[in-house]
């Protein structure tokens, strides 16, 4: 064991690691007490190796996000609108919506991530026939589109169960689903920053059933606010008792807090180190999720670049016209090119791959030699 490890006092931790033994609530909170970041990332960093080697996926995708009307009031968010007629909402037409696919013909894209507000007057169809719609003009692109909360919503506001919905997405052309929605799941703070819409239950029951119909889907915490370390670990322990059950997850995404013009705005933004270091716990509790997502428009690029040796191993995609981000006060890019994205991993020491939604690779450049020592504290 590193000499650096034992003198931060987490040498149980690392054993534990080293024979296969889970980690449970006390270590993860040992993780974010611990004074020694570099220590942590070295300890996360290990078990990014064990996976994924020197490996970093991104993917080529957009994110559309068709209605900002949204009748949930979280204290967290920016881009809601509460009424169809507030000055800055919006809802897209179809045709709108698919607009932004024509004009990206020319784009080698493998990904549609649609987020919505949870709009009160649009019917079902709006959602069907924009699925399908996506796979009339672009039948190979994967349709990752519309959180738990939605799929609760929806199934409440169309009298339909949730697992009726699902189906009914699928067979409109829906094949994953992304992890928004997760928030904390403590039941403390999500009564307080996200009271009115879906609960933690049913979140983890529609991840539970999107993955018994045979969709993967990702999960997310939103981090950097009112939440303790004990609620985070508590987070990735509930998400990894899922994924004991059904192995349907495919990503944990840390979702740095951006405090700018939502009901949040006094506290201050998530630090880079709390950011590395909650990316690096996550790697070390949720063991059994392949891979730890750095969501570089939330934490900022240069940060994402670096949590590369803290744990995560994928960073998100190309995104473009992204706007819960850029509403709550996100001074990334609103989209970055492959070139861009290959060039940030390189820098960092790391080996770009291209992947498609469920990890097949499309691309691999410039495999680099194993790195495992390179960050020996
Ligand atoms: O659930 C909203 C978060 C999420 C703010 O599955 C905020 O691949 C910080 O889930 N500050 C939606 N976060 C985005 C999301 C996501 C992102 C990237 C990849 C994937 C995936 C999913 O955005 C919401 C909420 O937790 N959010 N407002 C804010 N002010």
């Amino acid at each position: 064991m590193h000499a650096r490890v034992a003198s931060a006092g987490l040498a149980e931790i690392a054993e534990k690691l080293d024979a296969g033994v889970r980690l449970d609530l006390a270590d993860g909170v040992r993780l974010f007490d611990s004074p020694d970041l570099l220590a942590v990332g070295w300890l996360a960093n290990r078990e990014r190796e064990k996976r994924h080697g020197g490996r970093t996926y991104y993917n080529f995708n957009i994110r559309i996000e068709a209605t900002n009307v949204c009748v949930a009031s979280c204290l967290f968010c920016s881009f809601a609108r509460l009424k169809p007629g507030d000055p800055d909402a919006y809802t897209l037409s179809l045709e709108q919506v698919w607009d932004k696919l024509r004009r990206r013909a020319h784009q080698p894209l493998t990904e549609i991530h649609v987020v919505n507000g949870l709009h009160p007057d649009l019917p079902f169809d709006y959602y069907t026939e924009m699925l399908r719609g996506f796979k009339r003009i672009r039948p190979e692109i994967h349709l990752k589109c519309f959180t738990a909360v939605e799929i609760a919503f929806f199934a409440d506001l169309y009298g339909m169960t949730d697992e009726q919905v699902l189906c009914a997405l699928m067979a409109a052309g829906l094949d994953s689903l992304p992890g928004g929605g997760a928030e904390i799941f403590a039941e403390r703070v999500r009564r307080k920053i996200a009271h009115d819409k879906c609960g933690t239950e049913r979140y983890l029951e529609i991840h539970r059933t999107a993955h018994r119909l045979g969709m993967r889907t990702n999960v997310t915490m939103l981090y950097g606010h009112i939440e303790t370390s004990e609620e985070r670990v508590d987070h990735m322990l509930r998400a990894r008792a899922l994924q004991d059950e059904t192995g349907g997850f495919q990503a944990f995404i840390p979702l740095a807090f951006h405090p700018d013009n939502n009901q949040m705005r006094k506290l201050p933004a998530p630090t880079a180190t709390d950011s590395l270091r909650v990316h690096a716990v996550s790697r070390l509790m949720c063991d059994n999720i392949a891979h730890v997502k750095a969501f570089w428009i939330a934490t900022g690029v240069d940060v994402a670049q670096i949590a590369l040796w803290f744990g995560v191993d994928d960073l998100d995609g190309t995104v473009q016209e992204e706007k819960i981000y850029h509403m709550a006060g996100a001074r990334t890019p609103e989209a970055m090119t492959p070139r861009q994205i290959e060039r940030l991993i390189t820098a960092a020491g790391r080996e770009p791959v291209e992947r498609d939604t469920l990890y097949h690779v499309v691309h691999t450049r410039g495999a680099s030699p194993p790195l495992a020592d390179v960050f020996a504290p």
